[in-house]
């Protein structure tokens, strides 16, 4: 392998790195959220795209832009060697790698570290670490954290068949490589359990080039309640709450809420005590999110198991923003040059309810995507109502990448009022040209069972109903 040239940056007093131009690795809203924070800090910009995204908003926010290459993401916005040519270019001295994409890759980390970009973002270790899920759900029972009765990899028939009895049917498979719902699968019947794990194993192998699988108990409703943590490079580390992800279609978040309306202040409690206890065991350094299961079976107690650890900022960390008054991009950006959590209180609670719809470019019932041409838009606005968004009339949405085209985000002081001003920013929004799910959202919020705050990871598969979706076209009142 060829030397690479580190670059020298000394260290200031108090062991501070300035950051003084950062290159964003990303497109779309989050480019645009990760710039607008640098621009509040007078850091200067740099931005990359693909061909088809030359005229995007992230390129007109940005001090600079390169052109990284051809829109398919293999070719550009994950292409290594052409971002870190753009870095050097441009004379950029961090990165900031938003969601998706690089975000969680380990190999990228380490190679802009070493070329002396600073890595906005945790340590390479870490992110390695939390992508092996094996060796995240042992580091975290090391640590104290509740896990759910499972495994390490399972290679045998035979050794899966003992830890199903001893575990209790029905179980989960789940790849040591996935993540997010990726290379899962349930087992209800003990007789399935030997063809599973082999269809599993190469599953495994072939998406993700690792065919290592575990085995846990599988929870059959739970409810999906992630902590959001801050950590400095010196051993503070703080939680900011919960967010509540259960409304999911597919492992894709759909809406997001914080905080929990289920959540007791003793649970929550234990939860961010377990989050922040994790955090310090490891060492973790930047913003991530701790994801929990919540087994809450009628008429017993409710249990949390820690399940996966995001080493990213989320797109949902608006919700907590909105409730903590912390700029969680500006906060990761001050991790990255060595502060110290300090300029933050230690501790937190929420400041009334927000809720966040994700808008995508999707059919609203048969989630099919949906590329092409915004021939109108009007965005929400007034008391309570923000909306991140890289979209604007005459934007083409190309069919490459994510279909997400906005987050409207609602904040009250109560969940009602949250409620009531999403209801409200949903019924204000206009997108044409192409079909969103809008419709989607305005019948979720009508529902009962949304309104209660009671429901788990099944309430859309379990009640979607395609004509309801269809009525919700126009806005109703
Ligand atoms: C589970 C589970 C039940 N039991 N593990 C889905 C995403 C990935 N992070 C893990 N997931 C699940 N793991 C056990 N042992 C149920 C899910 C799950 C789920 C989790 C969170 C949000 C939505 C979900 C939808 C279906 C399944």
């Amino acid at each position: 392998m060829s030397r690479v040239p580190v670059a020298f940056r000394p260290r200031q007093p108090g062991g501070i790195i300035e950051i003084r131009k950062v290159l964003v690795a990303n497109r779309g809203e989050i480019a645009l959220r990760v710039m607008r924070a640098c621009r509040e800090m007078g850091i200067r910009t740099v931005a990359v795209h693909s061909t088809v995204d030359e005229s995007s908003l992230h390129v007109r926010f940005a001090d600079e832009a390169v052109c990284v290459g051809p829109p398919q993401a293999a070719q550009s916005y994950l292409h290594i060697p052409n971002l870190i040519a753009a870095a050097e270019l441009t004379g950029a001295d961090a990165v900031h790698p938003g969601y998706g994409f690089l975000s969680e890759r380990a190999d990228f980390a380490r190679v802009c570290a070493r070329c002396g970009l600073n890595f906005i973002g945790p340590k390479a270790e870490h992110m390695a670490l939390m992508g092996d899920k094996v060796r995240a759900r042992q580091t975290m029972a090391d640590a104290g954290v509740p896990i759910l009765p499972g495994t390490g990899v399972v290679t045998s028939s035979a050794e899966a068949i003992a830890a199903a009895k001893s575990i209790g049917m029905p179980v989960i498979i789940k790849a040591s490589a996935g993540g997010g719902g990726r290379g899962m699968k349930i087992v209800r019947d003990i007789d399935k359990l030997a063809e599973t794990l082999a269809t599993a194993q190469a599953e495994a192998q072939a998406a993700f080039g690792n065919g290592d699988v575990y085995i846990e108990r599988y929870v059959t409703s739970p409810r999906h309640i992630e902590i959001q943590v801050v950590c400095d490079m010196h051993g503070g580390a703080i939680d900011l709450l919960e967010r509540e992800c259960s409304i999911q279609r597919r492992h894709q978040k759909v809406i997001e809420e914080a905080p929990s309306a289920v959540l007791s202040d003793e649970l929550r409690t234990q939860m961010r005590t377990a989050a922040v206890k994790a955090c310090k065991a490891i060492g973790y350094q930047s913003v991530g999110t701790l994801e929990f299961l919540l087994d809450a079976p009628e008429g017993s107690r409710p249990r949390f198991y820690f399940m996966e650890m995001n080493t990213r900022i989320q797109v949902e960390h608006c919700v907590t923003e909105m409730i903590t008054g912390v700029d969680l991009v500006q906060e990761q950006i001050r991790l990255a040059t060595g502060e110290k959590l300090g300029h933050l209180d230690r501790e937190h609670r929420a400041r009334g309810h927000a809720i966040e719809c994700r808008i995508n470019a999707e059919d609203p019932v048969n989630f099919s995507p949906q590329p092409g041409t915004i021939t109108a838009l009007h965005f929400p606005g007034g008391f309570g109502v923000r909306v991140d968004s890289h979209i604007h009339q005459g934007y083409r949405v190309p069919p490459y990448y994510d279909s997400m085209l906005a987050k409207v985000i609602a904040h009250g002081n109560d969940r009602e009022q949250a409620l009531a001003r999403i209801r409200r920013a949903l019924d204000e929004i206009v997108v044409e040209g192409i079909r969103t799910n809008v419709p989607l959202h305005r019948w979720i919020l009508k529902q009962p069972a949304f309104k209660s705050g009671n429901y788990n990871t099944h309430f859309l598969e379990a009640n979607l109903d395609p004509a309801a979706v269809m009525a919700e076209v126009e806005p109703q009142s």
